[in-house]
């Protein structure tokens, strides 16, 4: 039994580690990467801090290892002499992380500005919102601006759950909560960004590579926070103009223009969650539209 413990400590280090190796090699990683250059710093930062907690992984675990292996009760019948400490040796571990943390505070600033204090409107060129994205137990309820580009206008387009945005483009969401805190995740981007009660938070990306991605909420909101998915579907220019324009026509098949807002304003009481409802979020136009247009007042 003497050497089964430090076997065993091994064994934990070995299987970790593998797991490490095994994970990237078949493809059990990270998320597909199809952002643009933040979302790669962003991935470089965290391979970059995976190899340095790594490394000293392993260390502590093979030192732990021999320790055991070395010093185990059923081999050596002399009693244990214990030291009462050594300066030089807690002034080194108190330095060592303390001196590597900071060089990872001071490393990861660049990319952090980029993704989050760089904003598309500090950084002179002036692009308009792309679209309002507001979290609410338990959806995305999406405001595209309509064709005069201005959110909060008599044109705006809402859809909900299902993003559409242009490939290759800067994208510039405007982020609200209608009721808790809710995790705008886009995990394929490498975005993350809490929506806040009252507040407007501006998030930004370029979708590099067309096709259909996950909008999971990453806070958990309430019951339902498990259910609370949507789709990013990064298509071309023209497929992206295409939906809005369809998803105006439908708008408008079923309010003409201005009615939605009447039909809000004549509501009273609590507006229907649509994923509440018995099928399963698949509310109809008019249903969503006239909520939409109460709830982004
Ligand atoms: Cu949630």
């Amino acid at each position: 039994m003497g050497k089964f413990w430090s076997l065993l400590f091994l064994c934990v280090t070995i299987f970790g580690v593998g797991m490490f190796i095994y994970g990237p090699a078949v493809g059990v990683w990270l998320p597909e990467n199809v952002g643009a250059e933040t979302a790669y710093s962003i991935d470089h930062l965290f391979k970059f801090i995976l190899v340095l907690t790594g490394v000293v992984f392993i260390g502590t675990e093979v030192t732990l290892f021999y320790f055991l292996w070395r010093y185990d009760g059923k081999s050596n019948k002399q009693p244990a002499k214990f030291s009462h400490g050594s300066h030089t040796l807690e002034i080194c571990w108190t330095i060592v992380p303390a001196a590597t943390l900071l060089f990872i505070a001071i490393y990861q600033m660049n990319t952090w500005a980029e993704a989050k204090m760089r904003t598309p409107m500090a950084s002179g060129h002036d692009i308009p919102y792309s679209v309002e994205v507001t979290g609410r137990q338990f959806e995305w309820r999406l405001r595209y601006p309509g064709e005069d580009g201005i959110l909060g206008t008599k044109d705006d387009l809402f859809d909900v759950n299902e993003l559409h945005v242009p490939v290759g483009e800067e994208v510039l969401v405007s982020l609200k909560s209608a009721d808790v805190l809710h995790s705008f995740f886009l995990p394929n981007l490498r975005v993350k960004q809490d929506a806040v009660p009252g507040m407007k938070i501006p998030v930004w990306f370029r979708a590099m590579k067309e096709g259909e991605y996950d909008i999971p909420c990453a806070e958990l909101c309430g019951w339902g926070h498990y259910k609370m998915k949507g789709r990013l579907v990064v298509e071309s220019r023209t497929a992206y103009e295409k939906y809005l324009a369809d998803l105006k026509a439908r708008q408008n098949a079923v309010s003409p223009p201005g009615a939605a807002q009447q039909t809000a304003q004549s509501q009273s009481g609590p507006v229907p969650s649509v994923a509440a409802q018995p099928n399963g979020g698949a509310a109809t136009s008019a249903e969503t539209n006239a909520s939409l247009a109460k709830t982004n007042e």
